[in-house]
């Protein structure tokens, strides 16, 4: 369709939005609420252009073009409505940029910036004061910087169908809150994070264990392991700003050996030993007529989507503890004994991509460890401690990098420490949707038939649909699998098992956009485009791996070997094995 933008003849797509038809010739609107698939709300006023004829100034997300449309970007009128439709956002947005967590990487800031606003032109407006929402062991709240755009809710709302947050009252008065003002820390919040990931300012964020961290590396009584999730390595190079999807996992360990951590381990490791565990659980349910379809229980913000929302069926959950918490729970007990290392003296801190990771790591259960030790070493309950100590977000450790002034881009590569470091391309895909369903094929294939899988590429369940589903042969028995990633793809799922129809064997779920490399610990932004980025390098690093299947990980082999004994056994039964609350 023909039409003039900026007194410019151009070719658009035939009903798209203006703000669509501006940035496909080129031309950039701001906004402050439109966000590409997560919110249409119109409620910024930024984004406003003058179309000849119309009235009034249009918003550019909603409006949709028709033939012949004459539209102006930077007409003074357009122009000076962006800047006071900013402005008064500023008369009520607190003053604190030096000292606020998005510094540098604030959307409002930018704006205000850009359109070169430099003085504050109204007093607040607002006569309430709202306190910070702290009650969530994994994000903050300060509704003062929110600025009601309304992307959380949409995130929320519309992706994971979760509904924790909304808007509530009216006029002056209105603001986002969890139900009943209660605190996101006490409804059903995931704490997938998805709402810190598409705030435009400092609004939320992931409740930060920073100092924690500091305080443990200086201690010189503490042994301070660190793990880094899979998907951190495609990540936190953005954060030092590295192009979308750069693979450091190289130069990640190096960094982390720069910070002063002792050993520098994987929890891709514990990817593998997951695998090993899960893949296990599924033929033993499959021949033992188990409760089918089996669902994977690593994503933290699902399993509390599934206690919430379907209680009914947490039978379906493998019982298997995420890669994260095995990891903890070996590194205090297995490690702890193989190098003599009293476990009350080991911290374990985890980089991940995700915010509900610190829900996790504080779950009661997860101490493991504590009670395998507890008769042995005459342990009280005020000595109590976690599998995981410290969960930080790639955006956290970006911020450790960048306060001791390592240069990020200059690091040599280094290798992960041993034990407990080597993995194999199995593990690192679990950092996107489909991984941790491939990477399962991959063994249970071999288990199942006793026969070497040679094709080991399952590309059925790779990419960023919705839901996949795949057929698998596994020597004459066909398994019906399924993967879905974000929590509203889980509900669909786990309708069809409530009435009846579901088809599935076996079942991943993510909760997260892309799976982990889309979760809400990574850096800011993360869009569409940028998923697919990390998602290429996760395979790429795959199929660069020497080894490619879980159970053939010789680390793994050797902690059967000389700790656990076998798969699902007493051990793994007290150590990587969980249950789940209603
Ligand atoms: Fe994930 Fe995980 S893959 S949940 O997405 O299973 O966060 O990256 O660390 O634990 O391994 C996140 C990522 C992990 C865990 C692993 C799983």
């Amino acid at each position: 369709m023909e039409i003039r933008i900026n007194n410019r003849v151009v070719q658009v797509a035939e009903g798209c939005t203006i703000w669509q038809a501006c940035r496909s010739v080129g031309i950039h609107v701001p906004s402050l609420c439109y966000l590409k698939d997560v919110s249409q709300n119109a409620s910024c006023g930024v984004c406003v252009v003058e179309v000849k004829g119309a009235r009034s100034l249009l918003r550019s997300c909603i409006t949709k073009v028709t033939e012949g449309m004459e539209i102006s970007t930077n007409s003074l009128r357009a122009m000076e409505a962006r800047k006071l439709n900013v402005e008064l956002l500023l008369a009520n947005h607190p003053q604190d940029c030096l000292v606020c967590d998005r510094n540098g990487n604030c959307e409002l800031q930018q704006l205000t910036f850009t359109l070169g606003i430099n003085s504050k032109r109204f007093v607040r407006t607002r006569k309430e004061y709202y306190a910070k929402d702290d009650s969530s062991l994994s994000l903050v709240r300060d509704p003062e910087k929110c600025i009601l755009c309304g992307r959380c809710v949409a995130v929320c709302n519309n992706i994971q169908d979760v509904k924790a947050i909304d808007f509530s009252g009216r006029g002056l008065k209105t603001k986002v809150s969890a139900f009943l003002d209660k605190g996101l820390g006490n409804v059903v919040c995931t704490n997938c994070g998805q709402c810190a990931l598409v705030c435009p300012t400092g609004a939320i964020t992931e409740k930060s264990s920073v100092s924690e961290v500091w305080a443990a590396l200086q201690d010189p009584e503490k042994v301070v392991l660190v793990q880094t999730a899979p998907a951190v390595r495609v990540g936190i190079g953005e954060a030092m700003g590295m192009p979308y999807g750069s693979l450091v996992t190289g130069q990640m360990v190096a960094g982390l050996r720069r910070l002063g951590f002792s050993r520098v381990f994987d929890t891709n490791f514990a990817a593998d030993l997951t695998i090993v565990e899960e893949g296990n659980e599924l033929l033993h349910r499959i021949k033992n007529g188990g409760t089918l379809p089996m669902i994977t229980s690593c994503s933290p913000g699902w399993i509390k989507f599934i206690e919430h929302f379907y209680p009914e069926l947490l039978g379906h959950l493998s019982t298997c503890k995420s890669p994260q918490q095995m990891f903890g729970a070996v590194a205090k007990t297995y490690y702890a004994e193989m190098t003599g290392i009293d476990p009350r003296d080991i911290v374990v801190v985890s980089i991940m991509p995700c915010t509900a990771k610190k829900y996790e790591a504080r779950r009661p259960e997860m101490d493991g460890a504590f009670q395998y030790w507890k008769e042995k070493l005459n342990l009280t309950e005020k000595e109590r401690f976690f599998d995981v100590d410290y969960s930080l977000t790639t955006r956290e450790l970006a911020r450790m990098f960048r306060e001791t002034g390592i240069e990020f881009t200059q690091l040599p590569e280094e290798e992960f420490d041993s034990p407990l470091g080597e993995s194999t391309g199995a593990a690192v895909i679990f950092g996107s949707t489909g991984g941790v369903m491939e990477a399962a094929l991959r063994t249970a294939y071999e288990l199942y038939t006793g026969k070497r899988l040679d094709n080991i590429d399952f590309r059925s369940v790779r990419g960023l649909q919705g839901i996949k589903e795949a057929d698998v042969n596994l020597n004459g028995t066909i398994l019906k699998v399924a993967v879905a990633h974000t929590l509203k793809n889980a509900g669909i799922l786990l309708d069809q098992i409530k009435n009846g129809t579901s088809a599935y064997a076996f079942i991943e779920v993510m909760t997260c956009p892309g799976g982990c490399l889309g979760g809400g610990g990574q850096p800011i932004p993360t869009n569409a485009e940028i998923r697919e980025r990390r998602a290429a390098s996760i395979y790429f690093e795959d199929e660069h791996k020497a080894i490619r299947k879980s159970h053939e990980n010789p680390e793994i082999a050797r902690l059967y070997k000389d700790f656990l004994n076998e798969p699902l056994g007493e051990k793994s039964h007290h150590l990587l094995h969980t249950h789940y609350v209603e």
